[in-house]
């Protein structure tokens, strides 16, 4: 099976048309911080978010059908159903954490959902909440409250929607939690197939759409360490780059670390050693 022509590229992600549908999403070793690319690669960061996306779908099935068909024997290539995808980014968020945090120092609310006053920053929330964001092509997604989220998908597929992805979340939460990472919060894609069902779709519960942090770090009050990036955040820092394109060229120490903290990541999380996953990208189902 080829992989066909090239429908789309994320920041570190492209899209192929395997055919009218099926599509195959090649996850890149490219890396991002402080919204720019940078230019060296992360050795196997690609294969870590497949195989970690892989893991959740084949364990979440139960929660919601999904658009996984196959992995690749290249580890970081995922075979999917082609769905007609909502107009939604389905973010779910267990910590008060990025623009979560800034819309409710702001407003006291998140996408809606009024917080009780004077919570510290990624302080964990009493209930997860579901804050749908729009999908913008540039820039920053921007939280939507229920009743535009509700518009721009339909009643059906929103309710169907907000309740995986809140189911979703639990289920990662729970299990990452007792592997050692916070899972802070997560974005989800969904899709509908032909007949009508609400499909995940994308990538899921990777460092890529979500915030992982340490929970041996944990401490709200402030903003706290990521698992994966934070060598890359500290090191561009003391850099004093100005966080525009282009950005810095890593040092090998840095990549190295990073890489370390990726595979730590997908061996906590999966429980399957990583050159295992390379071998047989199959053992991660
Ligand atoms: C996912 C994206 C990426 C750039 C479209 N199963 C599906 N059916 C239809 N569309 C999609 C999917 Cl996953 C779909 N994206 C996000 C992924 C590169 C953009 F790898 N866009």
């Amino acid at each position: 099976m080829s992989t066909g022509a090239h429908l789309a590229s994320g920041k570190v992600r492209e899209i192929y048309a395997v055919d009218d549908d099926t599509l195959a999403l090649v996850a890149s070793d490219r890396i991002s911080t402080f919204d720019v690319v940078l230019p060296t690669p992360i050795p196997d960061k690609g294969r870590v978010l497949t195989g970690l996306s892989a893991f959740w779908f084949a364990r979440t099935r139960h929660i919601v059908p999904n658009h996984l068909l196959e992995i690749r024997g290249d580890g970081r290539t995922l075979i999917c159903r082609r769905l007609e995808m909502l107009p939604i980014e389905c973010v779910v968020r267990g910590y008060l954490a990025g623009s979560g945090w800034k819309d409710y120092r702001e407003t006291r609310a998140v996408s809606g959902h009024e917080l009780p006053a004077g919570l510290a920053e990624s302080v964990r929330l009493p209930e997860p909440i579901f804050t749908p964001a729009t999908k913008a092509s540039e820039g920053h997604d921007e939280n939507i409250d229920e009743g535009r989220a509700r518009a721009l998908c339909g009643e059906d597929r929103y309710v169907a929607a907000k309740e995986a992805a809140l189911a979703l979340y639990r289920f990662g939460a729970a299990h990452a939690e007792a592997r050692g990472i916070i899972l802070a919060d997560t974005k989800f894609e969904l899709g509908v197939a032909s007949d009508g069902t609400v499909v995940l779709a994308d990538e899921a519960l990777t460092p890529d759409s979500s915030r992982f942090w340490p929970a041996s770090a944990y401490q709200a009050g402030g903003p706290q360490p990521s698992f994966d990036k934070q060598f890359v955040r500290d090191w561009c820092e003391r850099t004093g780059w100005n966080k525009e394109a282009p950005g810095p060229q890593l040092p090998d120490d840095v990549v190295a670390g990073t890489r370390s903290r990726y595979v730590e990541a997908f061996e906590r999380l999966t429980e399957v050693p990583f050159d295992d996953y390379v071998a047989r990208p199959e053992a991660v189902l």
